[in-house]
């Protein structure tokens, strides 16, 4: 090896440990306080797995320093030194000067074959400790339990409060799944189309929600606060736009919350501008859209009776046979908005329905103490999939409204305004 490539050899082996050094230092650093951080668990099942991964992310280390360190005793060990015999060339033993070849170890081979085998067998029971703890949920048959919808590219939660996911939902809510702290709340996850994967990292890890298939999964956050979560498994195109946050809200506040959930909305004024977009809402959303007490299968252009009792708080079934309700809706359907206001964010939590919604905001009173962040809302009403890649001629995402004036726009914000 020539001088000049020997040093390039060793720059590029420094640099490239010392990068990796330095990666796991900053990923460590970074992540630590990052939203989608599964390093600093606020629940039960999301510490019970941040327990199995840091002790096994130190025994891994520990191996990797041993592998390496031995790696490079032996090369330094071995190393022909100072045999530069002048002519450039170094590093090659004379045929007669090659040190002693031995050929199998048994002890050495035995005892690198049975370390590893320990060690993976005492992680794996503890990695089914865990997977088991996981499963155990700690809820009773009549608490709540959510049914999470996945679907092409948001999140639709349909919450029971008796536990009984059978009969029709007690409320629909989109993007923001809101609990009570210190209980476990019990998911029942579900796809409308492809699979999606539902992950709050602070909280616990992931579920995927598979077509026709129904995962259970339970969530528990030790203290209030909005912990973010994310689509895991690539959905198409605004997958990455798939998001969602889990609030999690003192008991009192939840109760709160879920009364208000529970609480139709009213038909605004005629003559006043929630008047005037409301009528607009209703030509131009409603077949999509459920507003409860305001949207109606009559107002949707569908024949009341066909929807079947206590389930036409969802949207109209909007596929090849448009005009037919049901609960399993396919793309097409669309987040309930009865109580759009009283969510920090929108469209598959991809965008701040506040400006201002921190976490100082009480979260209970957003849509008075908050500013609504009307630019945003008022473009994702009038082009959507501009704002969010979508493929509504299929079906997917919300589609474009972009014959609406800016007068019409003012006035549809102005309803929905009024759904807190
Ligand atoms: C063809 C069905 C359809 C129509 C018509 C429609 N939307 Fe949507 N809308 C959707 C879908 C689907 C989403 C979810 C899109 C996403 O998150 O990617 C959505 C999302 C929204 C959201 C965000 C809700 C949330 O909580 O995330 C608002 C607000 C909204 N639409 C308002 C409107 C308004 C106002 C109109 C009428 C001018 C309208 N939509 C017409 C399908 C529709
Ligand atoms: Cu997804």
């Amino acid at each position: 090896m020539s001088k000049r490539l020997k040093a390039l050899v060793w720059l590029t082996s420094l640099l490239i440990t010392a990068g990796t050094v330095v990666l796991i230092v900053v990923s460590i650093v970074v992540t630590d306080d990052h939203p989608l951080s599964t390093l600093s668990p606020v629940g039960r099942q999301g510490r019970d797995i941040a327990e199995l991964i840091n002790p096994i992310f130190i025994v891994a280390g520990v191996v990797f320093f041993l592998v390496q360190g031995a790696v490079l005793a032996l090369w330094w060990r071995y190393r022909v030194a100072g045999s530069d015999s002048g002519d450039g060339e170094f590093g090659y033993y004379d045929d007669d000067e090659f040190p002693e070849q031995t050929h199998g170890n048994n002890r050495l081979e035995i005892a690198w074959t049975i370390v590893p085998t320990v060690l993976l067998a005492v992680i794996s029971v503890f990695t089914l400790v865990a997977l088991f703890a996981l499963d155990d949920v700690k809820a009773s048959d009549e608490d709540v339990v959510v049914t999470v919808i996945g679907q092409q590219w948001w999140w639709e939660y349909q919450y029971h409060l008796d536990g009984n996911t059978d009969s029709p939902p007690d409320f629909v809510t989109a993007n923001e799944l809101v609990i009570p702290v210190g209980v476990d709340i019990a998911l029942d996850i579900k796809s409308r189309d492809v699979i999606h994967s539902f992950w709050i990292p602070k909280l616990n890890g992931k579920r995927d929600a598979v077509p026709g298939r129904s995962h259970d999964w339970v969530i528990q956050a030790d203290e209030p606060g909005r912990f973010r979560g994310q689509c895991t498994e690539f959905c198409g195109l605004s997958h990455g736009y798939m998001k969602m946050v889990a609030v999690a809200l003192p008991t009192a506040e939840f109760a709160q919350w879920r009364d208000n959930q529970i609480t139709p909305a009213d038909i605004p004024q005629e003559g006043t501008p929630a008047g005037d977009g409301w009528a607009t809402f209703s030509q131009q959303c409603a077949n999509c859209h459920v507003i409860n007490g305001v949207t109606s299968a009559a107002n949707r252009g569908g024949d009341p009776d066909s929807a079947p009792d206590g389930w036409d708080i969802y949207g109209e079934f909007n596929g090849p046979s448009a005009g037919t309700y049901t609960d399993e809706l396919v793309a097409g359907a669309a987040p309930n908005l009865t109580h759009l206001m009283t969510r920090g964010t929108f469209a598959g939590s991809a965008f701040d329905l506040y400006l201002n919604a921190g976490d100082h905001v009480p979260y209970l009173n957003l849509a008075d103490q908050a500013t609504l962040n009307r630019s945003e809302l008022e473009a994702w009403i009038y082009n959507a999939p501009e704002r969010k890649p979508a493929d509504a001629d299929d079906l997917r995402g919300m589609p474009a409204r972009t014959g609406l004036s800016p007068e019409d726009i003012d006035d549809v914000v102005a309803f929905l305004s009024t759904l807190d």
